[in-house]
């Protein structure tokens, strides 16, 4: 029980047409046993402008000289109403008539069959050519772009006029690249169109590390567990972008779940079969699938079409149940006297089925309805793309019959024998062979070539779903897909405005995680897809600097991390500064102790000439003076930024500072100590000449200056960055270089510093007046007690405080010998002048030469 259309009376030739004129079949009532084909129902208008066009391009060809001059073409059209069992039927039928079930290409009409226009879904092309091919009966599709039909080897016999969909779902993810969406959804329609798009789609999406959300199905039959998932998978999921795989027909019952469901906010990537669809595109829809954006081939003019699809009246033809229908569907009326069901205006509900209520309307049809009046797809002329691909595919067919029938006998393709086949008498897969190689210039100038795999190659518009003035919705061009130089390339138009349907009017954030900030890296969450992670702080130590790292930094050894962990910076560097109020204090006591050593120095030189700056051997006390001043100044190379040099001079200059003096005391306490064993022996010792005290200085100096120099050369100290004192700062400091330089530096000191206090504690019973023994006695007792505090807090401070405490020691003991050696004598020259007369000195002087 096939419907269509048939004008195959003389004509030697016709072409078998199938377009869904109907959007799908009426269950057969279940007490029917007998198969019976099923009735269909929901007029298509835009299928039923596909068929017309079949026709007019049939009649164009007839009516061309140029093309197959002698031959008038005739057609044979059956409506698969969009289901694969009436394609397969019709296949049936154009290959055997209806009585025979024995194929013999000379159909039902009587007719010689040249091949097959169509079908118009994939899954009603691939059935139908599963049969067909076995006959290599031709086959052109129009709008099948299911990618597996350009396998040759199970579609030996289909071509057509439409690009694959590998090439639109290509363009997909490259438009989703442009847009920086990661996480997408998909919904695909239950078919071959819808399955294998979004597989190929998905694949894409794997290969450019993008996401799929989630990926749902629209059931072909009305199922509502079905569909809940698919509305759940919308209605939860974080992807605000979702492709959308179906053709308009299956889309319609979803579109009203949408509706139903509230769903907006989210920006639907639209299939080609969709995207300019009246099903779809309808004003009342527009805050769910506004913003849409998505793939369409070039659209084109016709010329003469309009008026050709004008040239319809069911007063034409009481048996053309199609017009019938047709005008009864777009009037809203009941053709009289016809038993043609009555379809409402198309009033699909949300199964996907029409609304029987209102089966029948009261009102009939007149036949003055005006088609000038009507707003419907079949009449509109200004979206033509897959009709013209229908025209191209009649086209085709005619092209190669043409080739065909030039053929000149002896250069004719078929071997052996390079023989030509005739009209109306040939094989199908001779025809086969001119379809394989056809190449066309359409009527609008482009080139259709149809290569090895039976495709055309893909160009698309890039349409974005915007409202018009007058509250329709545009399809408003955005940019192109296009094949240049050997690659596909996705172009958007600069200047044009993009119409988003989210809350902010701006491109969508489809993502499933937002992208780490700094600071943080992504973790990968086990079992989830790539674009879904938590953002996991760096370790210490450890930064990343730009958002969306995988993985954290290390910093340097220098640096230390900020505290949100997204930069190194450099540690803080420790030492003990001028300008700090430690450094500076110290600074302070040194050089005010270098003036006090000064003044001292000034008193001596002026009172140079009294008894008591000449019994103390004025040599020595200038030398002790020098060296006070030395060790003063010594501490200062302590203070300030630590470098090789000044790690070098410090230690040395305290070393020879302090040998210095040491080794001038020596010189002093000796000769005291001398003193008074001969005051003790009565034996007559001489008193040690001057020169000698000199002389213990310089070999002191002497031997202390050389072992100095031996540790500049062979291992001197330098700078040292200490980082594990504290994690974060550096402490500069200065390394020993080697630690038994640095001993025998200092050990010889120890060991002046011994002698001194060994001979001073002999001689300070010495009777003296200015109690030169008693008091080098005690200036030695503190300077060991210094000394010796020195070390536990030395050994038990960090950082600049280390170097601190040295300073404080070196100043304490400088100090310390200028306070006891100095200053009572000081106080005596200026304070006590009488006592500083030579009697008294002279007394003393005696006392020693008894
Ligand atoms: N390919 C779809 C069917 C289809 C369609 C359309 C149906 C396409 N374009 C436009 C209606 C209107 C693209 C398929 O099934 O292969």
């Amino acid at each position: 029980d096939l419907n269509g259309y048939v004008d195959a009376k003389n004509h030697s030739l016709v072409i078998g047409g199938l377009f869904p004129i109907h959007s799908r079949t009426i269950p057969a009532n279940e007490s029917i046993l007998e198969p019976v084909s099923a009735k269909c129902e929901g007029f298509n208008f835009r299928g039923f402008r596909w068929m017309k066009t079949m026709i007019h391009t049939i009649k164009e060809i007839n009516e061309r000289k140029d093309i197959l001059p002698n031959i008038t073409l005739g057609y044979q059209i059956f409506d698969t109403c969009f289901t694969i069992s009436k394609s397969v039927e019709a296949a049936l039928v154009f290959l055997t008539g209806q009585e025979e079930n024995k194929p013999n290409f000379r159909n039902s009409t009587g007719a010689f069959l040249a091949g097959i226009i169509g079908a118009g879904g994939s899954s009603l092309s691939v059935a139908a050519s599963r049969i067909l091919g076995l006959y290599y009966l031709p086959q052109v599709g129009y709008a099948s772009t299911c990618s597996i039909l350009s396998d040759k080897y199970q579609f030996p016999s289909y071509l057509r006029t439409i690009a694959s969909d590998k090439i639109q779902s290509e363009a997909m993810v490259r438009l989703i690249q442009h847009f920086g969406w990661v996480w997408i959804g998909t919904i695909a329609a239950d078919d071959d169109y819808g399955k294998y798009g979004v597989k190929l789609f998905k694949e894409n999406m794997e290969n450019a590390n993008l996401c799929i959300a989630f990926s749902e199905i629209i059931p072909k039959v009305y199922s509502y567990e079905k569909m809940q998932r698919a509305v759940d998978a919308i209605k939860t999921s974080t992807a605000r972008v979702i492709v959308l795989y179906a053709s308009d027909i299956d889309l319609s019952p979803f579109a009203l779940e949408m509706v139903y469901h509230n769903i907006t906010d989210r920006t639907w990537i639209a299939s080609e079969a969709w995207i300019t669809s009246a099903l779809i595109a309808k004003p009342e829809y527009f805050p769910y699938f506004g913003g849409s954006i998505g793939f369409a081939i070039p659209r084109t003019d016709i010329p003469g079409l309009k008026e050709f699809l004008y040239d319809v009246h069911p007063s034409k033809d009481p048996n053309d149940v199609l017009t019938i229908e047709f005008w009864q569907t777009a009037f809203n009326c009941t053709w009289p006297n016809s038993n043609v069901p009555y379809n409402s205006d198309h009033r699909v509900n949300m199964t996907g089925k029409e609304d029987r209520l209102h089966a029948m309307s009261d009102t009939f049809c007149t036949g003055e309805e005006k088609l000038e009046d009507l707003k419907n797809t079949y009449l509109d002329v200004s979206q033509l793309r897959i009709t013209n691909n229908v025209k191209q595919a009649v086209y085709s067919m005619a092209y190669a019959l043409d080739s065909l029938s030039t053929c000149e006998e002896g250069r004719g393709p078929y071997v052996p024998g390079n023989t030509c086949a005739y009209i109306p008498d040939f094989e199908p897969w001779q025809l086969m062979y001119y379809l394989k190689t056809l190449k066309f210039t359409t009527h609008d100038g482009r080139r259709i070539e149809i290569d090895e795999n039976g495709d055309v190659t893909g160009y698309y518009d890039i349409l974005n779903w915007q409202l018009d003035d007058n509250g329709n919705i545009a399809f408003v061009k955005v940019g192109e897909y296009v094949f240049t130089n050997s690659m596909f390339e996705l172009v958007i138009t600069k200047n044009t405005t993009i119409f988003w349907n989210t809350e902010s009017s701006e491109s969508p954030h489809s993502v499933c995680a937002d992208v780490c900030p700094p600071g943080t890296r992504r973790g990968i969450r086990q079992g989830e897809p790539i674009c879904c992670f938590d953002c996991i702080p760096c370790a210490d130590g450890y930064v990343s600097q730009e958002p969306g790292q995988r993985k954290c930094k290390q910093c340097g050894e220098d640096y230390l991390t900020n505290a949100q962990k997204s930069e190194c910076v450099l540690k803080e560097v420790e030492f003990l500064a001028y300008d700090e109020p430690l450094g500076f204090t110290l600074v302070i006591l040194s050089i005010s102790g270098a003036l006090a050593v000064t003044a001292v120095t000034v008193v001596y030189v002026v009172y140079r000439h009294t008894p008591l700056v000449n019994a103390n051997d004025r040599e020595l006390s200038f030398l002790i003076q020098v060296s006070l001043i030395i060790t003063l100044l010594s501490s200062m190379f302590f203070i300030g930024k630590p470098s090789d040099w000044s790690c070098m001079a410090r230690h040395v200059t305290l070393a020879l500072g302090f040998s210095l003096c040491l080794s001038c005391i020596l010189g002093k306490t000796i000769s005291l100590f001398l003193a008074y064993r001969i005051s003790q022996s009565k034996t007559r010792l001489t008193s040690m000449h001057p020169v000698y005290r000199k002389i213990v200085v310089l070999i002191s100096v002497l031997v202390e200056t050389g072992v100095c120099a031996a540790y500049l050369v062979l291992e001197p100290p330098r700078v040292y960055k200490n980082m594990e004192a504290q994690n974060t700062k550096i402490i500069l400091e200065c390394n020993e270089g080697s630690i038994e330089f640095l001993c025998s530096v200092f050990g010889i000191n120890i060991f002046l510093a011994l002698l001194c206090s060994l001979t001073t504690s002999v001689a300070r019973q010495l009777p003296d007046n200015y109690y030169e023994g008693k008091c080098i006695t005690f200036g030695m007792l503190v300077f060991f007690m210094v000394w010796i505090c020195f070390v536990p807090v030395y050994l038990n401070t960090k950082g600049k405080f280390k170097v601190a405490v040295e300073i404080f020691a070196i100043l304490a003991s400088s100090y310390d010998l200028l306070g006891c050696i100095f200053a009572p004598k000081c106080f005596i020259i200026l304070l006590r002048p009488k006592r500083n007369t030579s009697e008294i000195v002279g007394e003393r002087i005696s006392t020693l030469d008894k």
